[in-house]
């Protein structure tokens, strides 16, 4: 490509982040010296998050992966040497076309998840390599599994209010979600509709950033969110500050959910959550007068054994309360619905020689590296970090170590999951591709094109897997494609929102709303089986899951003290810039807070170092006192590398590897440990 000297471009941010922000990005000699907003974009104006700001410090650091690589020393032991891309090839379609004749295609595992959003990169071409392979399926629940299946019970599907309407709530209720870092357009509007009126309350287990903005904070005992939602029921209905109307005409089952919530009074609901009762009623008294009033439901609060079933309670207030379909009211968990593309046709599940093959929840990596049958004998990484992101840590690395485990990671980084590779490659920042972008959050489209040329040997997604499919045999006709000819398969989809949507037309001005004449689903379009909301649920029943709300502590045994929340901070983005001095510099070093009361028992002060444990592992981290947590309540955030950090541990060698409630999700935060002051 060749690139005149000194432009400004438009890009996308392509990190698993809900603001998904249109970005202009200068370049100098065909090299980016700045990365700023786009302030031609209707939803990110402009404004971008710290990390972004300084992207190609990332893009261009020193450590980049630049050529492949294969291991010569033991696993984790760091000692690689360089090959070529035919050397790497030629070993990886070996040893799978090995594992296929000794085992079946199913001893071959993708794991990959977010790292880079853009629709051909993080779920094209790769699904269609593996599809056609007849590998086992990867359940990619680590992130909302839960919440979104207890959504989709109440609402039909991840649908909820156009963020651009919330510039109008008059009450805002954010709920297990840390918006001023993760999601900060929404923090844009609502401050906005604070000097308008609205009052922002932030429900958490851990007083933060968003607690700061908000007006006023309500800490939360982890696990408890679904008793709070009952609560609130409870005083609305009591006190009559529901909307019969609405309930009558949009919903199914008010009957059933309003004699669950008769068993959640305010005094009982203090004891499981809390939360004084006379906040819990003075809370649904607010909530229940004020109108246009919104919701924020986090992905916090559903990471925990009971989560699907506490985001269906929280989504089933908005109704109570007549507020969807107003301008500014409802409920946001997700969005992606809306801008929803052809996945068959992208993804080609049809090429599937077995419809039945098995299927591995990436929440239990550990478990199925260790223990399953036919053993994983081939595991392919990418867009993930799961030495770092995955739970239950001791087992991930000890399965990682298996001697017999062929393991490709293709990263920008030499990450910790690299450490146990036998062959690394190396990937390409989104800048040097093109790529389709949406947003679980707004509702625009964005096309990206190729902004700089690729760097080094590195290559996309989207290529490694088509040469790779092209290298086993496989159809050319289904792989050797381009991008853009995938981008516009992914476009040829009936779906009312993309209405017939071009790819000239994004080329043409970078992104496109999608089409919604509400400003959210409703009335009349809940893609329910009833195509109401459902406060009862059949479809709950026949899953064998209690179809109206009801609150179920946590799973994690009682015995150990504490209750263990191992959050994300604000300068990393899950473990993506950890190895970015800039951002290291910025959140000093990993730290536990201790609630005073619980420290003073302890004989811990400030600073000190202790070693949190249960049956899983144990973790050294240094505490920092403070009331920013419950007592009982332990929060960490940020999920760093050990690689490059000496001594430090992951946190989620604590995490368990149990499945939540509903949709297979992770359950990361339901965990208890004990402390030993070192
Ligand atoms: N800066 C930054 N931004 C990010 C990310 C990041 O790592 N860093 N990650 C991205 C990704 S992948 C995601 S999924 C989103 C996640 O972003 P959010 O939706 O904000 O979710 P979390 O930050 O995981 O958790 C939100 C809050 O829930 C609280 N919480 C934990 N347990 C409970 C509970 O039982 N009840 C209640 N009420 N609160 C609880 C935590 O203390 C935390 O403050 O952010 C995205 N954006
Ligand atoms: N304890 C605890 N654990 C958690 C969470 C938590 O809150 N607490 N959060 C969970 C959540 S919500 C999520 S979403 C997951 C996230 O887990 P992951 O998706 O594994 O997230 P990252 O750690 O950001 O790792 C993404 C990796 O992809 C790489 N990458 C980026 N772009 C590309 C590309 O184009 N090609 C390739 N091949 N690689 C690329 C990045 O360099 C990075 O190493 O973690 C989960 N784990
Ligand atoms: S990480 Fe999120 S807030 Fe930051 S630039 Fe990307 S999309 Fe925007
Ligand atoms: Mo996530």
């Amino acid at each position: 490509m060749s690139v005149p000297e000194s432009i400004t471009v438009r890009s996308v941010c392509p990190f698993d982040c809900p603001d998904t922000c249109s970005l202009n990005v200068k370049i100098d000699q065909g090299v980016i010296v700045s990365v700023d907003g786009n302030p031609d974009h209707p939803v990110t104006q402009g404004a971008i998050c710290n990390k972004v700001r300084h992207l190609h410090e990332r893009v261009y650091h020193p450590d980049r992966l630049l050529h492949p690589l294969r291991r010569i020393g033991p696993k984790g032991s760091q000692k690689f040497e360089r090959i070529s891309w035919e050397e790497a090839y030629e070993e990886i379609v070996g040893r799978m076309k090995r594992a296929i004749a000794d085992k079946g295609a199913e001893s071959i595992l993708p794991y990959s998840f977010y790292g880079n959003m853009g629709i051909l990169n993080a779920e094209g071409m790769d699904r269609r390599f593996f599809h056609r392979l007849g590998a086992s399926q990867l359940e990619r629940t680590i992130c909302n599994g839960a919440g979104s299946a207890g959504y989709k019970y109440t609402m039909g599907a991840s649908a909820g209010t156009d963020p651009e309407t919330t510039v109008h709530t008059q009450y805002a209720l954010v709920w297990g979600c840390n918006l001023v870092s993760t999601n900060m357009h929404q923090v844009m509007y609502l401050t906005q509709a604070r000097k308008n009126g609205a009052k922002i309350v932030h429900i958490d287990v851990h007083r933060n950033r968003t607690s700061a903005w908000a007006d006023e904070f309500i800490p939360i005992l982890p696990g408890t969110d679904a008793a709070l939602a009952l609560g609130l029921m409870h005083v609305l209905i009591r006190e009559k500050l529901t909307d019969e109307r609405f309930i009558a005409e949009h919903t199914k089952g008010y009957d059933e959910l309003a004699a669950q919530a008769e068993l959640y009074p305010p005094e009982r609901v203090a004891d499981i959550t809390g939360i004084p009762a006379a906040t819990i009623v003075r809370l649904a008294r607010e909530y229940g007068e004020a109108s246009p009033s919104f919701i924020r439901i986090g992905n916090g609060l559903q990471h925990h054994d009971n989560g699907g079933m506490a985001v269906r309670a929280i989504a089933c207030l908005p109704a109570l309360t007549g507020q969807w379909g107003i301008p500014g009211g409802g409920a946001i968990k997700g969005n992606g619905y809306y801008s929803s593309v052809n996945a068959d046709k992208l993804e080609r599940p049809d090429l599937l020689p077995d419809p039945n093959v098995r299927s591995i929840n990436m929440n239990r990596l550990g478990e199925a590296l260790l223990q399953a049958d036919p053993p994983v004998d081939v595991l392919f990484v990418y867009n993930s970090n799961p030495a770092v992101v995955a739970p239950d840590q001791n087992q991930v690395r000890q399965g990682l170590m298996r001697d017999d485990l062929f393991t490709v990671v293709h990263d920008l980084f030499l990450t910790d999951t690299c450490l146990y590779a036998d062959i690394v490659l190396p990937a390409t920042s989104h800048f040097e591709n093109l790529d389709l972008f949406s947003s679980y959050w707004h509702l625009y489209l964005q096309l990206h094109e190729p902004i700089i040329d690729t760097m080094g040997e590195c290559k996309s997604n989207f290529t490694l897997f088509k040469e790779l499919g092209l290298r086993m045999g496989f159809e050319p006709e289904t792989f050797d494609l381009t991008e853009e000819q995938l981008i516009r398969e992914a476009l040829d989809y009936r779906s009312p929102f993309l209405d017939g949507l071009t790819y000239e037309e994004l080329r043409r001005d970078g992104w496109a709303k999608m089409k919604l004449d509400s400003p959210s689903m409703i009335p009349g379009r809940i893609p329910t089986p009833s195509g109401k909301i459902e406060l009862y649920s059949e479809a709950m029943l026949q899953a064998q899951l209690p179809p109206v709300p009801e609150y179920e502590p946590i799973k994690e045994p009682e015995g150990l003290p504490f209750l263990l929340v191992t959050g994300p901070n604000h300068s990393f983005l899950n473990s993506t810039f950890a190895n970015q001095p800039r951002m290291k510099k910025l959140e000093k070093q990993p730290k536990a807070d201790m609630n005073s009361a619980d420290a003073a028992a302890r004989g811990i002060q400030d600073g000190d170092c202790v070693r949190l444990w249960n049956e899983r592992g144990d973790v050294r981290i240094a505490v920092r006192v403070a009331d920013n947590v419950l007592p009982g309540v332990l929060v960490t955030q940020g999920l760093w590398w050990e690689h490059g950090n000496e001594g430090l541990q992951a946190v989620n060698t604590l995490t368990p590897q149990r499945l939540s409630d509903m949709g297979k999700g992770a359950t990361f935060f339901s965990t208890r440990v004990d402390v030993e002051k070192l």
